[in-house]
C-alpha cells in the first residue's frame, strides 16, 4: 500500500512542498484542462510528470485520477470509434511515460455531488455534507423535476418545501454552486437550464442501456489496456444511488460484480472508494474489497456518517459508520500477498480521501473536500493504523 495524495496540478491550493511534508509520496493528479474525448498527448503528460519530479521533492505521478470517459460514450451516441480510439490512444501515451494506474468513473452527467460544502462540525471545522431535504429542494424545486417525488419520503419533500420557502436567493444559489462542486475540471459546470438539458440527453436511458454502454467501452479497452499493463480502475458512484433520476450501476456489490465479471481481466479493476461505497448502509464494505481485492488498483480511504433519512455527513477518516481498521486490514493483506508473489509492480496506492477543512484550510479556498490539513489528519491516522496492523 503506497502512500498517495492528490494535488490538482498548478491550480491546486497545496503546492508540492506541502505535499512532500506530508510525507506521501505518490501523486495522484490528471490533466484537467484537456476537454473529455480527446487524446492526452506524451508531451503533455510528460511536462506534468517533470513538473512533479523535478520539485526534487522525492514525488512521483503514479495514478491518474481521472481519465473521464466522454458523456457519448455513457449514452452510446455519436462518433464511438473516435472516442474509443482517442482513449486507447491516452492509455498508449500514459504506459509510454510509465504511468500504469487509470482512474475513471460511469456516473451520467455528474460526478460526486454534495448539497452543502462546509457543514459545521465541532470546534469550526467544516465537511461536506448530502442533505436529502436540499437535495429534494433542488431536484422539486429549482429543477422542476417533478418525477423526483417518487424518490423521496413524504416528510422529506414536505421538509425540502419548508427549506425552499425559507431560502433566500443566496442559499439557493450556494446549493447549485455545491450540488455542481463535484465536477473536477473546467468543462460541463452546469447552470439549471445546461443541467436540464443535459438530463433531457438522458431520456429513455435506464439502467439497462447504460449497462450496455458501460460493457461496449469495457470491451473497447480493457484490452488495451491489459496488453499495456494499466491497471483500469473504475470509482464507484458518488452517492451510490440513482440521482436526478438518473440511472447509476457502480454502486452496489451486485453492480461491482457484474463490472468485474463483464471483462474478465486485471485491467478492468477497481477503485476502492470507502466513502462513496459507505454511503449505502447495504454495502459492506470490507467484503466488497475481499471479493474484488486482486482486481483494487488504487483505494480511496474515507468515512461517512448516514442518517434515516438518506442524508450523510463526511465523518473523519476512523469515525463514520465504516470499519477503517477491518477495511485496511483486507487491502494490506493484498498488498502483502503481491509482494509475497513478487509482485511488488502491482502494488496499489491509497490516498486520504476528502478531509475535513481544520484550522488554516478554512481560509485557503482549496478544491472542496481537498485542503491540506484535515487530508493530513486523515493520513496520519490512516498510517498509523497500516504501521500498526502491519507488525501484528
Ligand atoms: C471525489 C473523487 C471523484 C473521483 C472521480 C473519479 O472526491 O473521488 O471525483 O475523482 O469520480 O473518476
Amino acid at each position: 500500500m503506497i502512500e498517495g495524495w492528490r494535488w490538482f496540478g498548478p491550480v491546486d491550493k497545496v503546492t508540492l512542498p506541502e505535499v512532500a511534508q506530508t510525507g506521501a509520496r505518490a501523486i495522484v493528479t490528471a490533466l484537467h484542462d484537456i476537454p473529455y474525448g480527446e487524446v492526452w498527448p506524451v508531451a503533455a503528460i510528460r511536462e506534468r510528470q517533470a513538473m512533479i519530479a523535478d520539485a526534487g521533492l522525492g514525488l512521483e505521478w503514479r495514478v491518474v485520477e481521472s481519465l473521464p470517459v466522454h458523456e457519448d460514450i455513457k449514452r452510446g451516441t455519436g462518433d464511438l470509434a473516435a472516442l474509443f480510439a482517442n482513449y486507447r490512444q491516452s492509455l498508449a501515451n500514459l504506459a509510454e511515460c510509465g504511468i500504469k494506474a487509470v482512474c475513471y468513473n460511469f456516473m451520467p452527467v455528474l460526478d460526486w455531488t454534495r448539497t452543502t460544502l462546509n457543514a459545521p462540525v465541532r470546534g469550526g471545522a467544516t465537511a461536506l455534507r448530502f442533505d436529502a431535504v436540499r437535495m429534494a429542494a433542488f431536484e422539486l424545486h429549482m429543477l422542476g423535476r417533478d418525477a423526483a417525488a417518487d424518490d423521496y419520503p413524504p416528510e422529506v419533500i414536505a421538509r425540502a418545501g419548508e427549506w425552499f420557502d425559507a431560502s433566500s436567493e443566496a442559499d439557493r444559489e450556494t446549493l447549485l454552486t455545491s450540488i455542481m462542486a463535484g465536477l473536477p475540471g473546467a468543462f460541463d459546470r452546469y447552470s439549471i437550464d445546461g443541467l436540464r438539458e443535459a438530463l433531457a440527453r438522458y431520456d429513455g436511458i435506464g439502467r439497462q442501456e447504460l449497462r450496455a454502454a458501460y460493457k461496449r467501452f469495457l470491451e473497447e479497452v480493457i484490452p488495451t489496456a491489459e496488453e499495456l499493463g494499466i491497471g483500469m480502475c473504475v470509482h464507484p458512484d458518488d452517492p451510490p444511488r440513482d440521482i436526478l433520476g438518473l440511472p447509476r450501476i457502480v454502486s452496489d456489490a451486485e453492480d461491482i460484480a457484474w463490472i468485474m465479471d463483464a471483462v474478465d481481466m486485471r485491467a478492468n479493476g477497481l477503485t476502492l472508494c470507502s466513502g462513496s461505497l459507505g454511503a449505502n448502509p447495504a454495502n459492506d464494505v470490507p467484503t466488497i474489497a475481499a471479493d474484488h481485492a486482486n482486481r483494487i488498483h488504487f483505494a480511496h480511504l474515507r468515512n461517512v456518517s448516514r442518517e434515516p433519512d438518506g442524508s450523510f455527513q463526511e465523518a473523519a477518516h476512523l469515525v463514520g459508520d465504516t470499519n477503517m481498521v477491518v477495511l485496511i486490514r483486507v487491502l494490506l493483506a493484498e498488498s502483502e500477498r503481491r509482494m509475497s508473489q513478487g509482485r511488488a509492480g502491482t502494488d496499489f496506492v491509497w490516498r486520504p480521501d476528502h478531509g475535513h477543512e481544520i484550522g488554516p484550510d478554512l481560509t485557503r479556498d482549496a478544491h472542496p473536500g481537498y485542503p491540506l490539513i484535515g487530508r493530513l489528519r486523515g493520513l496520519a491516522e490512516l498510517r498509523g493504523v497500516i504501521a500498526g496492523l502491519r507488525v501484528s
